[in-house]
């Protein structure tokens, strides 16, 4: 197959240290150097069945899988999902202190649909503590405008229903279980340290 056309996954915009002491090394060297590599190893096999497919954008085929031929349909959702979900969780997170604060048009966007930040981050973070198995939390931008805290399974991701991703949280064990064992809740914790609320208000106010 043509390697310009695989989809790669994105180096980390800082280092692999830099999320320390809440997201630890060692557990950011197996998520994004093995975890995340192999979902993208496995999407980009099931496409070379499919060889056309690989001119799309990753979004659009995950916008369509119900249209995807029947036999990579579900290894799109999967590995194209897990693809896909590690690249914007990765950017959205940033050393604590380098990620600024919900601030401006953001914050009025989350105090009117939420009431205030802390009630947003309670919904947050008790939707990520109490989904059920693999998945991720995710806060979206619906077509109407308004933001919405919920939590998907597996490597689900919002695009399909038309939802723009502001924020994730992947929850699945392999994202915490070296530092934090069966602790999700301190895991969850820690996190909201190294939000990159700069890239969340980007990605708000985008087009
Ligand atoms: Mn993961």
């Amino acid at each position: 197959m043509d390697e310009t056309k695989k989809h790669k996954i994105i180096d980390l915009p800082y280092a692999y240290s830099a999320l320390e002491p809440y997201i630890d090394e060692e557990t950011m060297h197996f998520h994004h150097d093995k975890h995340h590599q192999t979902y993208a190893d496995k999407f980009n096999s099931a496409l070379e069945k499919h060889p056309e497919l690989l001119e799309k954008q990753v979004e659009d085929l995950l916008k369509n899988i119900e249209q995807l031929p029947e036999d990579i349909g579900l290894a799109v959702r999967n590995h194209g999902g897990g693809f896909y979900n590690h690249n914007l969780f990765w950017a959205m997170m940033a050393s604590e202190g380098e990620g600024g604060h919900p601030e401006g048009k953001l914050l009025e966007a989350i105090e009117r649909d939420f009431g205030n930040f802390e009630k947003f981050r309670e919904e947050f973070t008790s939707t990520a503590l109490n989904h059920f198995g693999s998945g991720w939390a995710w806060l979206v931008k619906g077509v109407d405008g308004k933001l919405k805290v919920y939590s998907l399974s597996n490597q689900d991701t919002p695009i399909g229903a038309g939802d723009r991703p502001l924020l994730t949280l992947d929850v699945w064990e392999h994202a915490y279980y070296l530092k934090y064992k069966n602790k999700r809740a301190d895991f969850i914790e820690a996190w909201w340290n190294i939000v990159n609320w700069n890239e969340v208000a980007r990605r708000f106010e985008e087009n």
